[in-house]
């Protein structure tokens, strides 16, 4: 018999992670740890269990649309397949959503919560976007003051039980574009009963499936002209009903033919009347929406850790079972030298999404000061930025350690590269979040905040951490701090915006390594942790910017 390799194959993404399990030693008081491990451990040997099978599965039966029936009835469908269904009610009884609201956990909610989502993602063939769009619905409700509607469709967003659990979609971006939202054309015309009735086309909609979505558009009372721009419009929430088989007031065009998330099922539709209620107040909807996006975009830099996570264990895994010029690939030297680079970058990442979920539960339970307020304004886009690039350069990099059986689908591998690809895109490009950080700059001091709280922890980084790489944080922040001042102040609107994609993603490696800092430096630490601080500061700080 010829040579047959041992293929790739799952593994469980929770007891392979020693990382993660400091994050959360980190994160987390122990009692808060011990209460909660069990669902991390159910839901890591699910990674290699069930989760596989179903994402295999959904990938395998991608969504169909059908716009009519036999007879000719138009019934805009979209057919999704069992284990679709499967990963929903999976999602719902974990309490992938429902943890973030877990009044027992206090303000370590959401950290245990990104440890849910964070194994669940990149295993779960992308479901991890309606569950981001349904947990976003239901922060934008409760915080909107629309207790009705709050009272009607939360529970049933934030329910553990697969018979009631429902997602939200997210019906904003049109042709006009997804960054530049104020060109929407949806017109909103008010309906007796209080509700309005949506017109208009949404070029993307993911989670098309979902039995409801948060809509924006703009009033049409039909006396006075609509107001234009971002400053005219408003958030509706709408329920997706089916009726005879018919979905009523919406229409659905047609499914996008994406690179990747091809389970997840994304579709043009055009609104033909649907009823939505207004949520928040007229003419904020951006503001409305960016509540929304905050919550969005953390999911997002989680995925992104999750999507680094998969491809480095699963990596790592097989350098442990695939023999070349006589040793394990493990063994070589350039090779373990990669794979150590891919773990340095995915324990930095994974430290800045921690971060961001730490600090949001603090804010979501009133425990935020000012200033952590300002730091909370700026990590969210500078993680969901930083993170996303990070994702499609470990999950590449990952590919390539299975040489060429990464590149030939029916290996399941080039499915994580083209899911990744997604997350610097979705959700506020690297760019658009670059310019938001100079926006919550000119607002609130994020940036400066950001800056100034790294001066800090990095001066009280720990004496024996190695001296040359304490050396370069410290420049290359001192750099940034100069450079960024100069460019704030100069008063060339241009050459700030021209760098403020350098500017952040600079930040965003600097946030990183003193958290990776403070990490090696912690109890209980070894010393690859501190090879990994080294490495970071090495393959990501020692460019000098300026
Ligand atoms: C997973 C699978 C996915 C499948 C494929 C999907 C492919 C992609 C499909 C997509 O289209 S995703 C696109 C999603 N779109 C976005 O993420 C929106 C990106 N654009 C932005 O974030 C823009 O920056 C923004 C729309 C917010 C700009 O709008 P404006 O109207 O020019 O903003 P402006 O005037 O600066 O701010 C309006 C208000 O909102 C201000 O508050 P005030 O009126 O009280 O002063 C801002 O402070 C506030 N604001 C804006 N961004 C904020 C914010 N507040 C808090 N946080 C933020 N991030």
């Amino acid at each position: 018999m010829s040579f047959l390799q041992d293929p790739p194959r799952p593994v469980d993404l929770y007891a392979v992670d020693p990382i993660l399990r400091s994050e959360l030693r980190r994160h987390l008081p122990a009692e808060v740890f011990e209460a909660v491990q069990g669902r991390f451990e159910q839901l890591g040997r699910d990674t290699a269990g069930c989760l596989y099978d179903w994402a295999a599965e959904a990938e395998a039966q991608q969504p169909v649309h059908v716009p009519f029936d036999s007879w000719g009835k138009r019934v805009d469908r979209i057919d999704t397949c069992p284990a679709w269904g499967h990963l929903k009610a999976y999602s719902a009884t974990q309490g992938v959503v429902a943890t973030g609201y877990e009044t027992a956990l206090g303000e370590h909610r959401r950290v245990v919560q990104a440890t849910l989502l964070h194994l669940f993602s990149a295993s779960s063939a992308i479901f991890s976007c309606p569950l981001a769009m349904t947990d976003a619905a239901a922060r934008v409700l409760i915080d909107s003051g629309s207790t009705d509607l709050a009272e009607r469709l939360v529970p049933k967003l934030l329910s553990r039980d697969p018979q009631t659990f429902i997602t939200s979609g997210q019906w904003m971006t049109e042709r006009s574009g997804g960054s530049d939202v104020g060109g929407t054309e949806t017109l909103a015309r008010p309906n007796p009963d209080g509700s309005f009735a949506l017109h208009g086309e949404k070029w993307f909609t993911s989670a098309t499936t979902s039995e409801m979505a948060l809509a924006l558009g703009r009033i049409d009372d039909g006396v006075n002209e609509p107001v234009a721009g971002s400053r005219g419009l408003t958030v509706f929430a709408v329920d997706v009903v089916r009726r005879d088989d018919q979905l009523q007031g919406v229409r659905v065009d047609r499914l996008k033919d994406k690179l990747g998330t091809k389970a997840l099922p994304t579709a043009e539709i055009t609104l033909e009347g649907v009823a939505g209620w207004q949520v928040g107040e007229v003419g904020r909807g951006v503001p409305t929406i960016a509540t929304m996006l905050n919550i969005t975009r953390f999911y997002n830099a989680v995925s992104s850790c999750s999507a680094m996570g998969k491809a480095l264990w699963w990596a790592r895994d097989f350098a442990g079972r695939r023999e070349a010029f006589g040793e394990l690939i493990q063994d070589h030297p350039l090779h373990a030298w990669t794979l150590d680079g891919m773990e340095a970058e995915y324990a930095g990442a994974l430290a800045m999404a921690f971060e961001v979920a730490s600090k949001l539960g603090r804010f979501e339970q009133g425990l935020c000061d000012e200033s952590e307020l300002r730091l909370l304004r700026g990590l969210i886009p500078l993680g969901k930025l930083t993170l996303g690039k990070q994702a499609v350069r470990v999950v590449s990099e990952g590919l390539e350690c299975f040489g060429g059986a990464g590149y030939v689908e029916d290996t399941g591998l080039p499915v994580m590269l083209r899911d990744a690809q997604v997350l610097s895109i979705w959700e506020g490009t690297t760019n658009v979040l670059s310019l938001d950080l100079l926006r919550a700059e000119a607002k609130d001091g994020s940036m400066r905040a950001l800056i100034e709280d790294l001066q800090f922890r990095s001066q009280a980084l720990d004496e024996g951490l190695p001296l040359a790489s304490r050396s370069t944080l410290r420049s290359t922040l001192e750099r940034l701090a100069s450079g960024l001042q100069a460019l704030l102040t100069g008063g060339d609107r241009g050459a700030l915006e021209a760098r403020a994609r350098d500017a952040a993603l600079t930040l965003g490696y600097l946030t990183q390594a003193v958290l990776l800092g403070e990490l090696a430096a912690a109890p209980g630490s070894d010393a690859r942790a501190t090879g990994r601080f080294e490495r970071f500061v090495q393959q990501r700080l020692s460019a000098p910017w300026a």
